[in-house]
């Protein structure tokens, strides 16, 4: 990349020296920044595709990050906006992108998939750690970045509208998948329905618990900083739960495209509730607590379901590599989903066992 024009916008210690694209996330533009001074930082292009309203969404992300560090003295464990020259926690140019600054997390690692025992396990405790330090964060003055971002339901009816548009002609090669997620249509919807009947509680929720946005100590292992804050929104606890084992539990990448090396991991599955739990201390309510299943297979699902829609609408959504890359995900999703069928005694007495 050629040295960012945006980088004299920021409140920087010293002058860039290097740029280079940084990590795996689906939606935003993100850059290692160096300076002369070797202070590392983390330069983001917003996607405004995704975020419609920039200003909401950094109002949300500074306002937890300045609850977060208001507990927690340590600056690697909460991440940290750098202001614009101007004192803004972002900055537009004349095209209207947006771009944000964070202090790069030194000595950390950002995990793709569990590489050593109890990773997936301290991931576990960071988000539940995140979830129950966030209890006391006044909900009401978050703004909903995404709306109905995991209203499952409302993603069935997005893909029904792709499938009858059918705009790049790929239906024909999705019959199978959309057969898959028809078939449980009417599931899909029970943990909305629970919320709306006030049987699960809607909470402060990170909403977007892959690995990859915990980040670890490399010397010891332990969960340092939860990242990417875009989608922190008021939420349900086992959205939380599934969205983490829908990505972790699994044997293989979200993108492998040989299926038979995807299988749902009750080992993995089992370390991670064991993680989510003791990191929420004693917070959930038994209904959540009993429904931590039903969001691993929820939020499996509506993954799967959202990779299929983007498919169907030409990959306008998640950052694809190669062609076809969202059909493959979907496909290791609605795997997993039917592996986690199969063993849905297991899953259930797992959890009581560990509650
Ligand atoms: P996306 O929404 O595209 O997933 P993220 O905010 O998760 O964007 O950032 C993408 C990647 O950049 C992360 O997975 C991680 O590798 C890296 N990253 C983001 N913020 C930091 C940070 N403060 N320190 C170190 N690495 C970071
Ligand atoms: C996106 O931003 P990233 O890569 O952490 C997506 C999640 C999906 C995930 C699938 C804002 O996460 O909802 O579960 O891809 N984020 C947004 O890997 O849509
Ligand atoms: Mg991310």
């Amino acid at each position: 990349m050629m040295m960012p024009s945006v980088s004299c916008r920021f409140r920087l210690q010293g002058q860039p020296v290097s740029c280079e694209p940084c990590g795996e996330g689906h939606i935003n533009q993100t850059y290692l920044l160096i300076t002369d001074q070797g202070v590392w930082y983390i330069l983001q292009k917003i996607n405004r595709r995704v975020f419609r309203d920039v200003n909401a969404l950094m109002e949300n992300v500074a306002g937890v990050t300045r609850f977060l560090a208001g507990t927690e003295p340590d600056p690697r464990r909460v991440l940290t906006i750098v202001p614009t020259v101007s004192g803004q926690n972002y900055y537009q140019d004349e095209a209207g992108e947006c771009f944000r600054v964070y202090v790069f997390v030194r000595d950390s690692l950002c995990l793709q998939r569990p590489e050593a025992p109890g990773d997936f396990g301290r991931s576990g405790q960071a988000f539940g750690c995140f979830q129950r330090m966030l209890s006391d964060y006044p909900a009401a003055s978050l703004h909903e970045t995404i709306p109905d971002f995991h209203n499952t339901p409302d993603r069935y009816r997005k893909m029904e509208e792709a499938i009858r548009a059918d705009c790049h002609h790929r239906l024909k090669d999705v019959s199978a998948e959309v057969d898959f997620a028809r078939a449980r249509a009417q599931r899909a919807g029970t943990l909305q329905r629970m919320q709306a009947q006030g049987d699960l509680k809607t909470r402060v929720t990170h909403n977007d618990t892959k690995l990859n946005n915990v980040l670890m100590d490399s010397a010891t292992r332990e969960p340092l900083c939860v990242i990417d804050l875009d989608t922190v929104m008021p939420g349900l606890a086992v959205h939380d739960f599934g969205d983490s084992i829908r990505f972790g539990a699994s044997t293989a990448a979200e993108d492998e495209r040989d299926l038979e090396r995807v299988r749902f991991s009750l080992p993995l599955y089992t370390e991670y509730a064991r993680g989510f739990l003791a990191g929420c201390a004693g917070s959930l309510t038994d209904a959540e607590i009993h429904a931590l299943p039903e969001g691993a297979w929820a939020m499996t699902l509506e993954c799967g379901v959202r990779f299929l829609t983007d498919y169907l609408q030409g990959d306008v959504y998640f950052r694809t590599h190669r062609p076809g890359h969202n059909l493959d995900r979907c496909r290791t999703q609605f795997k997993l989903v039917a592996d986690m069928e199969a063993r849905w005694e297991q899953m259930h007495k797992l959890i009581r066992s560990l509650a």
